[in-house]
């Protein structure tokens, strides 16, 4: 059971589950003169805007601090947009509170584009590397990791993603999926390897799995990535939390870890300062990252396995999501018809678009939700060329990640964040 004493493997209610269906298949001309879908970009319509209440979210010179910590590592020089005398230069980032599903906040393009950047090269060049950060792959998979040399060693990868691995194609490094393992140096990206590396990754079982090229493994194959408290998927359930243990291949600064488990690694330290400047309220202890391409979809469900109610912080890159949330028929059928209208406006479809947050509190924070679909050539040309074109960038180290050059134009990354613990 989780926190509240909902049952993390209970099915969804079939009205949460008609209406996922009803956008599973929706074309894109559909859902953009679709009236019941927020889309902040095209515009709120009369009667949704009486459905949310707006808010200022963060002063511009306050959120122009947290993401240059972030982005840069340092507060933003004297004399950038945020010293007095340039102040007031943009508006201040609105947010949105659904009236209906109170705790459901939106905050549209949220983070901008060199932030999506930024932790996009963080999570896949250098957390991806981190053995101790499970991915569906390891399910099946022994994953090969790049190996490392002396050139990966060079920077922090605390700050800066790891320095990229000339094109190699030496014998890349196997390890278990063991989450307790002794802590080995950090690997170079994957993204650092030529995409015809001819090692694949082997099966756990030959029988039922065949090797898994690393050109499959990135293109197709990954689908979650965790971070900090390694959730289990198949029980529904995170590992016991331990007093207090520091972790040696932290994947953050040195700082202390706020969510330190025997088994687990500590969350990434700078992903940890940069949601906790925007949502103080929810200590990050645990991260899943969603990899999906247009085609895949996030089946409805709740997220119930937290002993913690703190808010959920969702954060999408890339491509387009559709994300429905809601409640509905947990009272069971007994309910009169007026009822069953009414609960009908407990369901929100979003259109969830690159740098877009969500944070989901109060009644949200246990609703039930998923991504019916991912919208095809909705990558924003910003991000398109990740991880080549400037975004992978590390003191100009950007053209090893060429080979892989367009990898976003196909995805959608979602970051999903939680506090298990009090
Ligand atoms: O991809 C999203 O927007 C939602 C992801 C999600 O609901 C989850 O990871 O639990």
């Amino acid at each position: 059971m989780g926190g509240p004493g909902l049952d993390p493997h209970r099915p969804p209610p079939d009205r949460i589950r008609s209406i996922w269906k009803r956008y599973r298949h929706m074309q894109a001309s559909t859902l953009d003169a679709d009236p019941d879908v927020l889309d902040f970009s095209r515009g709120l319509s009369p009667g949704q805007r009486g459905q949310v209440r707006e808010f200022p979210f963060y002063a511009p010179a306050e959120l122009e601090r947290i993401f240059a910590r972030f982005a840069d590592g340092r507060d933003p020089a004297p004399g950038s947009s945020s010293s007095p005398s340039a102040m007031p230069k943009e508006p201040p980032s609105m947010a949105y509170e659904h009236r209906n599903l109170q705790g459901l906040v939106i905050i549209p393009s949220l983070l901008p584009p060199h932030v999506q950047l930024a932790l996009l090269s963080r999570l896949f060049h250098r957390d991806l590397s981190n053995s101790r950060h499970m991915t569906n792959v390891h399910l099946h998979h022994h994953v090969v990791y790049p190996p490392s040399t002396s050139h990966s060693h060079r920077k922090s990868p605390a700050s800066t993603p790891p320095s990229a691995n000339p094109a190699n194609g030496s014998a890349p490094t196997q390890v278990s999926p063991s989450p307790s393992a002794t802590p080995t140096p950090p690997s170079p990206s994957f993204f650092s390897l030529p995409v015809t590396t001819t090692t694949p990754f082997p099966p756990l079982n030959p029988s039922t799995h065949r090797p898994l090229p690393l050109s499959s493994f990135l293109s197709r194959k990954l689908r979650w990535l965790t971070l900090g408290a390694q959730y289990d998927w198949t029980a529904k359930s995170y590992p016991a939390p331990t007093a207090s243990t520091s972790d040696a291949d932290n994947s953050g600064d040195g700082s202390p870890s706020t969510a330190a488990f025997d088994a687990s690694p500590a969350f990434p330290a700078d992903i940890a300062a940069l949601l906790r400047g925007l949502f103080p309220q929810t200590e990050p202890q645990a991260a899943i990252v969603n990899v999906y391409a247009p085609g895949d979809v996030l089946g409805a469900h709740r997220d119930v396995s937290e002993e913690s109610a703190r808010g959920l912080v969702s954060v999408s890159v890339g491509c387009d999501g559709v994300f429905v949330i809601g409640h509905a028929g947990e009272g069971g059928d007994d309910r009169r018809e007026n009822e069953k209208e009414e609960e009908k406006e407990d369901v929100v479809v979003v259109r969830l678009r690159s740098g877009d947050v969500v944070y989901m509190d109060g009644r949200a924070r246990f609703a039930w939700h998923g991504v019916p679909a991912v919208l095809a050539g909705t990558c924003p040309a910003k991000l398109r060329e990740w991880p080549a074109g400037g975004g992978g960038r590390v003191d100009g180290e950007d053209e090893a990640f060429e080979a892989w050059r367009g990898w976003m134009a196909g995805k959608r990354v979602n970051l999903n964040v939680r506090q298990m613990w009090d």
